[in-house]
């Protein structure tokens, strides 16, 4: 992928686009092509199409997905997988119709079975039963996984995918009914810190354990992986390193300042034990994330409070 190749980053607003969008500046990489979502439903074949047929994008970040935490995808399991099919399918088929030279695919670690062997090789995919809270977005995401595998297979595309642990930093949801653990916690610590509320409440038993990527950690891996990895493999992004969610909340709350007292509201689902990568393949071709997580989110907790202003 020379400086002047023409890029299409698809998902470019959201948390991981944003991000491939800022590493790929970082590089020098200044040919990006993105469509807003009111310019372009990639849940519309046609569209999709049309879109490919004009701009003939050579590579392909594909960072669009519907994504949210483990209350939004308990309970809205319909849109999450009917979205997620028909955005990858969409965007892969017209790719190798329009003879992208190479696209890279992102799934995402709930691909793997429920109780795998820790920590997760690439290899344990399809060898058991998924977590129920994200069943819907799991089977999506290994469709994508398998729609690049057998194009690559049949086609000849040089299309790859990229399995990353749980994701966190600056241009993330904050809206407690639909985000991810970390921003929840950030933003319920500040919250009951400006309130000074004596309590905050942290949803399930606190006993999961969860690994953590700073998501400029993730977008320097991708950019690495376009650059240096075609396999029909999948391939795990991650730390190497988890921590139980009570123990996290423990941290947000010291990096926030907050002196209240947490509470656990088990009538909120605990989803996964666990469920650590095992990076040893992307470590051995030469990547490692820089991001100490308790950097990574005093980073995001300075960007989140100069974002609402406090
Ligand atoms: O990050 P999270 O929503 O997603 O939740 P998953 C991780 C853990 O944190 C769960 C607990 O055990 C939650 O019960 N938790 C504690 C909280 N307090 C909160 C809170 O205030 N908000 C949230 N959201 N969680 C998602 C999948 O699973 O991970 C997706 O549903 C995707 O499909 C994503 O794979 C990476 O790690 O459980």
């Amino acid at each position: 992928m020379n400086k002047e190749a023409k890029i299409y980053v698809a998902g470019h607003s959201g948390l991981v686009g944003s991000s491939i969008m800022r590493c790929l500046k970082r590089n020098g990489y200044n040919h990006v092509v993105v469509r807003d979502i009111t310019e372009l439903d990639l849940r519309n074949q046609q569209e999709v199409n049309v879109f490919f047929e004009q701009e003939k994008p050579q590579y392909v970040f594909l960072a669009a997905a519907k994504v949210g935490g483990i209350w939004a995808n308990d309970t809205r399991p319909a849109e999450f997988i009917y979205d997620n099919l028909m955005i990858e399918t969409n965007i892969i088929h017209a790719a190798y119709q329009h003879k992208v030279k190479k696209l890279l695919f992102l799934g995402s670690s709930c691909i793997y079975p429920k109780m795998a062997q820790q920590p997760i090789r690439e290899e344990y995919l399809l060898s058991g039963y998924l977590e129920p809270t994200n069943e819907a977005y799991a089977i999506a995401k290994i469709a994508g996984i398998e729609l690049c595998k057998f194009y690559r297979r049949q086609y000849g595309c040089d299309f790859i995918s990229a399995m990353p642990t749980n994701l966190y930093g600056i241009n993330d949801n904050f809206n407690p009914d639909t985000s991810h653990v970390l921003p929840a916690l950030i933003r319920k610590f500040h919250e009951a810190k400006i309130k000074k509320a004596q309590q905050v409440i942290i949803w399930g038993t606190g006993n999961p354990m969860r690994e953590f990527l700073y998501v400029d950690d993730l977008a320097d891996a991708l950019l690495f992986l376009m650059l240096h990895y075609s396999e029909e493999t999948h391939i795990n992004i991650g730390t190497g390193e988890d921590i139980r969610i009570g123990d996290l909340a423990l941290l947000v709350k010291e990096i926030i300042g907050f002196k209240g007292e947490l509470v656990n509201d088990t009538s909120k689902p605990d989803g996964t034990p666990r469920k650590l990568l095992d990076v040893t393949k992307l470590h051995n071709l030469g990547f490692k994330h820089k991001t100490d997580l308790k950097e990574g989110i005093a980073k995001v907790y300075a960007w989140y409070k100069e974002i609402e202003n406090v």
